[in-house]
């Protein structure tokens, strides 16, 4: 498994916050601060960022798998480091731009989530585009219960996932929902045991990555897009995507292959 290179000053001791293994065609990416539980530091974000822009550019990674450890996926962003931050500083600090940067990755990213998933976790969690819980995950926005509110999608994307009602009672009151809770709700694509949790995202992994890639990046787009569009541009957005995935070789091969009883071979043209 290798680590993640990071900030040679702050990191000459301390084990790698991020860890990457792969094992093509998928890579799964460890958070690595299990004695913080794995609060989001702006080298963890960052060791992330870097990951997933290294295995989003590698074409021998079809998808990724996004894990913690099994007490926690993470706990948040880092309270106190964030806590030392100007206005300023988080405004227009890394942060920011850490969390673009995720949302760009054009890679399915599958997230294996067991034990605590708070705040930026949550969040880090629903930018992910299936995510697998054990069955001890629980998820919560708990930003207000220390004086700010959520900030990486946590009031956009969660609305959107579970609705206004839920959504409003776990960012207001703090409540978090289990994974079977989260699972009914629609934040979680599946529930399995403690036991399983990350072999079955790696196996959900590899499932994704055995289909064809570019059909892959333009269904994942638009379904993204689904949550910016109205219905009839979404549906217009879709159309033109069928057109562009048609127009690969890839999608000759998949109907050609279906025709004749065979695997297909992908190009990735
Ligand atoms: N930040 C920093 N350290 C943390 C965090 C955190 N979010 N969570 C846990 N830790 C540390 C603890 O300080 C402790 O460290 P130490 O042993 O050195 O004191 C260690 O992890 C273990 O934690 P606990 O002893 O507290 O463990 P418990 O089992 O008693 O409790 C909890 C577990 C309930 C998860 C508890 O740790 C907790 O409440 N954590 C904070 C949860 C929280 O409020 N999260 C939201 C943070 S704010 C946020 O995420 C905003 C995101 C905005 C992103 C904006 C981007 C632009």
């Amino acid at each position: 498994m290798a680590a993640v290179e990071t900030d040679p000053a702050t990191s000459e001791q301390a084990p790698p916050a991020v860890l990457v293994d792969r094992d093509e065609p998928i890579a799964t990416v460890t958070m690595n601060r299990p004695g913080q539980l794995n609060a989001l530091s702006n080298e963890l974000m960052g060791g992330v960022v870097q990951a997933m822009h290294e295995l989003d550019r590698d074409r021998a990674i079809r998808a990724i798998v996004l894990t913690g450890s099994e007490r926690a996926f993470a706990a948040g962003a880092d309270i106190k480091e964030m806590s030392s931050l100007t206005p300023i500083e988080f405004a227009f600090g890394a942060r920011v731009e850490q969390w673009d940067a995720l949302r760009a990755v054009r890679a399915p990213l599958v997230a294996a989530v067991s034990g605590h998933c708070l705040g930026g976790g949550c969040e880090l969690a629903m930018i992910c585009d299936i995510v697998i819980a054990s069955e001890t995950a629980s998820f919560g926005q708990p930003e207000t219960g220390v004086g700010i509110i959520p900030g990486a999608g946590g009031t956009q994307r969660l609305v959107r996932a579970i609705g206004k009602a839920k959504a409003m009672d776990m960012i207001l009151s703090g409540r978090t929902l289990s994974a079977t809770e989260a699972e009914r709700a629609g934040l979680v694509s599946r529930v399995v045991t403690r036991e399983m949790y990350l072999r079955e995202a790696q196996d959900v992994a590899r499932a994704v990555a055995a289909r064809a890639p570019i059909a892959q990046t333009l269904a994942k787009e638009a379904v993204d897009r689904a949550a910016d569009m109205g219905l009839g541009d979404g549906l217009a957005f879709e159309r033109k995507s069928l057109y562009l995935a048609f127009a690969s070789d890839d999608a000759r091969e998949g109907l050609a292959a279906f025709s004749e009883r065979r695997r297909p071979e992908w190009s990735w043209k």
